[in-house]
Parts: structure tokens; sequence; C-alpha cells
């Protein structure tokens, strides 16, 4: 049977750090390597995004900021550039990763197209989009109407799902497709990165990676590091995709400096968590946690909040530890279990990257993307 031919697909994702961006850029990637032709259309290229890869591309929505706006608009120049790429490169798919603002861009798009030159809308859903925006009764209609006009809508979890379908007016079903992680070659040694953090063989590192937006909870993250003892015990690591410095108090309130090392923006994140012990997340909700999945990579368990989809990710007690939400004092017994319990640590990390391969690798979640596409491409 002659194999079908490759489809054209246009991707919109948030360019900048978050766990949205790495999964499209890396579908993206995956699908290029299956000889798809991938079109990024964003406001700046994505952060992950390699250069030079061969049937990638990329095509920067240029924003103008008019006086005439009191509030500058994404969704009309993202739009417009949707319908120019779809209609120059015969666009077979967009594929959006959150509906606010990019399904409305698409679906504008779409219907700035002619019949014959229109692409299928498949939306993916993170988060944010029902959890937060779709409870906010200036977006919730326009949410429900973007995902109801697409072809297709897929959620990161079954959590996310069950919570769309609770939230939000949606008549379509909702396929569930897992995020995936593929990590790259970390380019320094775990021993140069610990040595780059002033951390010895005898300390655990431990490793909070986030954007610190008020849902990670960084005011129980440090609760909780400062409950563990001995103190000499751990450093704690936090790669911070957003600012730090509203919470350089709380550290030295707490007495935390020397304990506490923050890395804004990293980009290359597997070279600090190839170096990692631990992985801690305290988060208030999260609709997978794309980060707890990179740690298990490197065989690395977490002990984090059992919120949203957080316990799809992690099996408790054999690939982590899941700690009811906000008690810091038995997230911190849980922690210090681990910190004392190096072998047990190790074959839960061993067991966290044995069930990351296997539910988790993008050799099992890209092929149901590309089956996704086939199926709104025939309908
Ligand atoms: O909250 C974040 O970390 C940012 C956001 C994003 O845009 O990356 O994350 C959401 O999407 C990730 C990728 O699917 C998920 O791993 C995160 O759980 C999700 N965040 C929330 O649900 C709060």
């Amino acid at each position: 049977m002659p194999s079908e031919k490759p489809l054209k697909i246009g991707i919109t994702c948030y360019p900048s750090v978050g766990g949205s961006g790495i999964l499209a850029t890396a579908l993206g990637e995956e699908l290029a390597h299956r000889g798809h032709e991938i079109h990024f259309i964003s406001y700046e290229r994505p952060f992950r995004l390699s250069s030079g890869a061969p049937r990638i591309y990329f095509h920067p929505v240029q924003i103008n900021d008019y006086g005439l706006f009191r509030y500058p608009d994404y969704t009309l120049p993202l739009s417009v550039k949707m319908a120019e790429v779809s209609r120059d490169y015969g666009l077979d798919v967009l594929h959006v990763h959150y509906a606010v603002p990019h399904a409305t861009a698409a679906i504008l798009a779409c219907s700035m197209l002619e019949a014959r030159e229109r692409p299928r809308v498949v939306t993916t859903l993170h988060g944010t989009d029902t959890m937060l925006l779709g409870r906010d009764a200036g977006y919730g209609p326009a949410i429900s109407h973007a995902l109801n006009q697409s072809d297709a809508i897929t959620a990161v979890s079954d959590y996310l799902k069950g919570e769309t379908q609770r939230l939000l007016k949606v008549d379509r079903p909702i396929e569930v497709i897992h995020n995936f992680f593929v990590p790259r070659h970390p380019s320094r040694s775990r021993q140069e990165v610990r040595q780059e953090l002033g951390i010895s063989d005898a300390e655990v590192m431990i490793l909070h990676s986030s954007n610190l937006r008020p849902v990670k909870r960084v005011d129980l993250l440090l609760d909780t590091i400062a409950r563990i003892k001995p103190h000499d015990s751990f450093k704690l690591v936090i790669l911070a995709g957003e600012d730090f410095s509203p919470f350089k108090a709380k550290v030295q309130r707490l007495g935390l400096e020397g304990r506490v090392i923050v890395r804004e923006k990293v980009y290359d994140v597997e070279e600090y968590v190839q170096a990692a012990d631990l992985g801690l997340i305290t988060s208030e909700t999260e609709s997978f946690c794309l980060s707890i999945l990179e740690a298990m990579y490197f065989a690395c368990p977490s002990v984090a909040t059992r919120v949203g989809g957080i316990p799809e990710v992690i099996d408790d007690q054999r690939t982590g530890v899941l700690v009811p939400f906000g008690d810091a004092n038995t997230l911190a017994r849980r922690v210090e279990e681990l910190i004392q319990n190096p072998s047990r640590r190790s074959a839960m990390g061993r067991a966290a990257q044995q069930f990351a391969r296997g539910h988790f690798a993008a050799d099992i979640i890209v092929p149901r993307y590309e089956a996704l596409y086939r199926r709104v491409c025939k309908e």
C-alpha cells in the first residue's frame, strides 16, 4: 500500500518559556522529522526551536502598537498571518495550542479564506485557558465558541478534559492526548553543573522548575523547604521562568539564603535536570506538569501535590510521591524521607524514567496527533 502523503501543518503556540510552548515545539520538530511540512506562526520564534532543521518554517506575526488602541491587539494580526500562510503554503491543518487567542484567531482566519483554501483547525487545551479564563465571563463564551468551531479538540490530561466539560459549554468530543518530552543531550556534565551551583556530593539537589505564577504556590514551596531537617542535607535550585525578586524577602525571612539557588530564564533545562536528585512541585492546580515529566526522563523522581492531572503523571509511591495540597509539614516530611533514603530515591527515579518512556514518549504520542490530523482532513 502506498504511504500517505505528508501533511502541511501550521502550529501556533506561546513561544516564551512554558510547558505548552515546549510541547508544541517538540511536536513540530517530531512531525517534520516524520516528513511533514511545519509552519510555526507566532510573534516570536519558539525558544526551543532549533534552527536549520529541514521542513520547518517560522512566520513572525508583526504587531504594530497603534496609539488608537488602549490595549495592543494580537488576535487580528495573528489571524491575518494564519490566513496568509494557509493560502500561500496550502496548509492542511492549523494546530493551535491554547484556545485564547490562538483558536479564536484560527477560526477567524478560516472565515477569511475560500472554502478550498481552508485548513482544518485542531485546538489543544493546556490548562489556564479552561481553568482560569474559562471561568471569566469576559472570556468563557468566546472560548466555548472557538472550541465548538474547531474540527477537533484535545486536552493534555483526563483531568483537563473533565474540567473543560464542567466549566465550558462544549458540544464536541475532547480527545485526551497526554504530553510527551524529548530530552536533549546536556552540554555539560552533572558534576560541572553541580560545581557551578555550589552543591556538594553530600547534599541532595532539589529542583523546582516553573514560571512562578500564583498557581505554582512558591510561598508553599519556600515554607516546605524551611521545614526540611537537617538544613544542610540539601539545596533547592529554582529554575524560574519569570522574575524571582518578589520572593526574595520571604527567602530572607525564612533564613534560606545559601539554601536556595535561583537561575532565571534557563533554556537548556536538561543541564540542571540531569544534576538534580529530587523534584518538588507545590502547585495549587496543574493540568499535567511537564516539569515533572522532564525530571522523570532523567530518572529524577518528584514529590508533588495531588492536584489536577499530576496523578496521571506520577504513580504515587512508585514513580514519585503525592501529597495532599496545602500542608507544608507533610510535604517536608516526604521530602526528608527521600533525602535520607538514596536507594529508595534511585529506585523511584528508575521507575519514573521507565514510566515516562513507556507512556509519554514521542513515538507513542506523536502518531496519535498524526492520526487525528488524518481523520479531520478526511471528514
Ligand atoms: O502553568 C504553566 O506552567 C504554564 C502553562 C504553559 O503554557 O505552559 O502550563 C500548562 O500547560 C503545560 C503543558 O501542557 C502543563 O504541563 C501545565 O500543567 C499547564 N499549567 C497549568 O495547568 C497551571
